[in-house]
This record gives C-alpha cells, sequence and structure tokens, in this order.
C-alpha cells in the first residue's frame, strides 16, 4: 500500500497537467492500484484533478472498493443505484447518454451534491473525434476577475429547472458563489443552461440586468485555457475530480466513435 509521496514516486510517474490537475502513471502497465485514502485526499485537496493512467482495470466491485477507501466515503446512490454507465443509449431521454456536447455544470444539483466524481475509461472515443471531459477550476477563473464583477457574482442568484426524464430533475435555486464545503476558497455553483432537444435545463438569474450576456461571457471564461482542463482519455483511465472546486462539461463526440466511462460519486 502506497503511504506516503515519496512511496508515490517510486511507484508511478507524477505528471503536472495544465493549468492544473495531476496525472499519475503506472511504471509498469497493469500495475494494481494501492494508494491509502488519506494519500489520495491530500493530493486532491492539493490539485483538484487526479488521474491515474495504465494501472489495473477495475471491475465495478473494484472501482466500488476504490471509491470507498476514501476517507469518510458514502457513495452518492441513484435511483439505479451507485455505478452509472456514461455511454450512448439511442433510447435515452438525456443528453448525458447521446454524442452531444455537455455544457458546464456540476453534479447532483437535483439530487445531493456529491464531493467527488469518479470516472472510469471503459472504451475512450477514437483519436480527433471528440469526446474529451472539460474541467474548470473556479477559484482560478475567480481570482483572475475583476473586483467589480466579483462584487456583482457575489450578488447572483440562480435557478435552474429541467423536467425528470432520466435520474434527475425539479427545480433548484443556488447562490453563484459559495464556499469550497470541505476546504478553502470560492467555488461558483453555475451550471450553463442546456439547450439540448434531450433534456434541456433552463436557467434563470436574478441579479443581472442582462441574462444572454452574462451567459455568454462566463461561457468564454468557462472554456478558457487559464482556467480549463481538456482530458483525452485513455481506456483504464480512472480520473477523481472535486465537483464543488471544479464545474465539468464535454465535447461532443463523432457517430464513428465509441465512448464509455463508468461512473461513482463520492458524498
Ligand atoms: O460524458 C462525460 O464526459 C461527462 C458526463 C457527465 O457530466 C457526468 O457523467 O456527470
Ligand atoms: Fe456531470
Amino acid at each position: 500500500m502506497i503511504h506516503t509521496p515519496n512511496d508515490l514516486k517510486r511507484a508511478s510517474r507524477l505528471i503536472p497537467l495544465e493549468p492544473f490537475g495531476l496525472r499519475i502513471e503506472a511504471r509498469e502497465s497493469g500495475q494494481p492500484l494501492k494508494i491509502c485514502g488519506a494519500l489520495l485526499e491530500s493530493l486532491l485537496r492539493a490539485e483538484k484533478l487526479v488521474c491515474f493512467r495504465n494501472f489495473q482495470k477495475l471491475t465495478p466491485a473494484e472501482l466500488l472498493e476504490f471509491a470507498k477507501s476514501y476517507p469518510r466515503a458514502e457513495l452518492l446512490h441513484w435511483e439505479s443505484g451507485p455505478v452509472m454507465e456514461m455511454k450512448v443509449d439511442p433510447e435515452a431521454r438525456n443528453y448525458l447518454f447521446s454524442r452531444e456536447a455537455v455544457p458546464f455544470h456540476f453534479d447532483g444539483a437535483f439530487h445531493k451534491i456529491p464531493s467527488f466524481l469518479v470516472f472510469n475509461c471503459l472504451q475512450s472515443p477514437l483519436g480527433k473525434q471528440g469526446g474529451e471531459t472539460l474541467f474548470t477550476h473556479t477559484q482560478l477563473l475567480w481570482d483572475a476577475a475583476a473586483a467589480n464583477e466579483q462584487v456583482l457574482w457575489r450578488r447572483l442568484v440562480l435557478t435552474y429547472r429541467t423536467e425528470k426524464l432520466a435520474h434527475y430533475g425539479g427545480t433548484v435555486t443556488l447562490p453563484l458563489v459559495q464556499p469550497h464545503p470541505r476546504a478553502k476558497g470560492v467555488v461558483l455553483r453555475y451550471a450553463e443552461p442546456v439547450t439540448s432537444a434531450l433534456n434541456p435545463v433552463q436557467l434563470e438569474i436574478m441579479g443581472v440586468l442582462n441574462p444572454t450576456e452574462f451567459i455568454s461571457r462566463m461561457k468564454a471564461r468557462l472554456y478558457d485555457k487559464r482556467f480549463c482542463y481538456e482530458h483525452a482519455w485513455q481506456e483504464g483511465d480512472l480520473l477523481l475530480a472535486d465537483n464543488h472546486a471544479l464545474l465539468h462539461g464535454r465535447n461532443a463526440f463523432s457517430k464513428d466513435s465509441p465512448r464509455h466511462l463508468r461512473r461513482v460519486q463520492i458524498l
């Protein structure tokens, strides 16, 4: 079991990601991933996103066991259970299970907001076919905003509405700027409106005169390379992301490309 950063360096290669995050690559492909929960917690606190690459493949039961090894972990359960298969389903009534782009959001707004997302890639998209998942560090975005913008943002309250056609739905109202519930600093609790025909999400913003302009300016920031890490999946990747500190979305992918992520969420 790996307990210390030094042991981790011996067992793997540590690759800093841009503009934040850390990739941890097995020195030998297929090597078992044995990292203690406390070390994982301290890595995530510092990095907000950690991706393990080229380690032993995990069964759904092993993925659950891994997620439960996180200190004090409780897993988020949906009607279908704690494990969700994120792949194209032609019958699905929600855009997450399509090839469409996914606008930026945080998970669990309409149910329970988990602290961490754990994605395991079972099948990566083919090269240059899209399907990257995007993660934006909202503290970095906040720090780069002008003081008058920060004052405005602190006043904004956002209401999201969507029909429950898949695992979530309803109406929820949240302030944009909030303290991180587990760490220092602020987080932006923002989800872009979803205009997909498959289960759209309406966004109402209280506190701005021109919501359309606010939404398009925020979009430019969310995709800004100073704050946004784009993850190109490789089969076997195990990626953990702080669902409070980061917002995520994905690029659309082409109809010729497979793509399968398995996801669990830690409360
Ligand atoms: O398909 C993706 O990359 C992300 C989908 C998503 O937002 C999620 O699983 O919560
Ligand atoms: Fe999501």
